[in-house]
């Protein structure tokens, strides 16, 4: 992200995806906690934001998918896809404020459908590698990951029309510590880069960052970080709907915020995951505004 480039704020308050309701007040607190007044003492302009909103447009491929809340998922989904497109074919930096995790297929069909070559930085206690089939909760948050490198029924391409797989070598999970049974065998079967908390612990944060960026960065030409609130220990993000203890410090997932903002190779992200109503004294909606400037460039000298 370079300061000559606009941020497009896409701000998606919508819930259906998370077992538990909540995600959808994220964007409205974390703007009320001076999100868009720090992107713009950190010299950025924004763009005007816009709202993806739930509109009673269902798709057939909904009828198929036996999923909670299938049908409304894919209508927002379908419907910010069309918003990333767009704003990333003008240039613009996608920034995609939810919500809950399902969103990010909305994301990933828009960005590929963009044309872009993506590579993928997800962090997130889970791995979000369940298929239709190996679900244990039928939430569509638990899905994503496995939708956008097409080893679910659900394609990213019946969510927006031209969208593609991603990568498998090209995508890497950071903070993984909550894996169910389907979800490792794909890990394993894709070979997909893992850096679950062991290797954090062993490897240092540091380097977990500096790999992650030459793996999604080279042969690509574009890195999306999915940044769900629940890779950070719930000490610190208490307001979650599925905390995982044993997560990122505080001040790791900060330094793993400042590299990859020195890295300079993120060009859209999404932050999700935040509940409101879980949270205590706004403590996670202002550690996700504090994270996010710390992407941007904020540092305390
Ligand atoms: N893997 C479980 C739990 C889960 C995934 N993502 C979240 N929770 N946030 C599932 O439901 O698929
Ligand atoms: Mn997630
Ligand atoms: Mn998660």
């Amino acid at each position: 992200m370079d300061k000559s480039q606009l941020i497009s704020l896409i701000k998606v308050p919508f819930g259906y995806g998370a077992g538990r309701m909540g995600s959808e007040l994220g964007p409205e607190r974390l703007l009320r906690l001076g999100l868009l007044e720090q992107w713009k003492e950190l010299g950025y302009v924004l763009d005007e934001p816009s709202r993806i909103i739930l509109k009673d447009q269902w798709s057939d491929k909904a009828m198929s998918v036996h999923m909670k809340n299938a049908a409304k998922v894919l209508s927002i989904c379908t419907a910010l896809a069309s918003e990333v497109k767009l704003k990333r074919a003008e240039g613009h930096f996608p920034f995609i404020l939810g919500g809950d995790h399902s969103i990010t297929m909305g994301s990933l069909a828009g960005l590929t459908a963009a044309g872009a070559r993506l590579g993928v930085i997800w962090m997130d206690a889970h791995s979000d590698l369940n298929t239709e089939e190996t679900t244990p909760s039928r939430n569509m948050h638990g899905i994503p990951l496995a939708v956008g490198l097409g080893r679910a029924a659900l394609k990213l391409s019946d969510i927006y029309e031209g969208a593609a797989d991603i990568d498998a070598a090209k995508t890497v999970l950071i903070a993984a510590r909550e894996l169910d049974p389907g979800e490792k065998e794909l890990i394993k079967e894709l070979g997909i880069h893992c850096y679950t908390m062991h290797e954090i612990d062993k490897l240092g944060i540091q380097k977990v960052i500096d790999e992650a960026v030459d793996i999604t960065s080279s042969g690509t030409d574009g890195v999306h970080l999915s940044f769900d609130i629940d890779s950070l220990d719930p000490t610190e993000a208490p307001g979650t709907g599925t905390p995982v203890q044993g997560g990122l410090s505080y001040r790791e997932a900060h330094f793993a915020m400042e590299l990859l903002y020195e890295a300079g190779m993120i060009t859209s992200c999404d932050f999700v995951e935040v509940n409101p109503r879980l949270d205590r004294m706004n403590r996670t909606s202002k550690l996700a505004v504090d994270l996010i400037g710390s992407l941007f460039g904020k540092r305390i000298l």
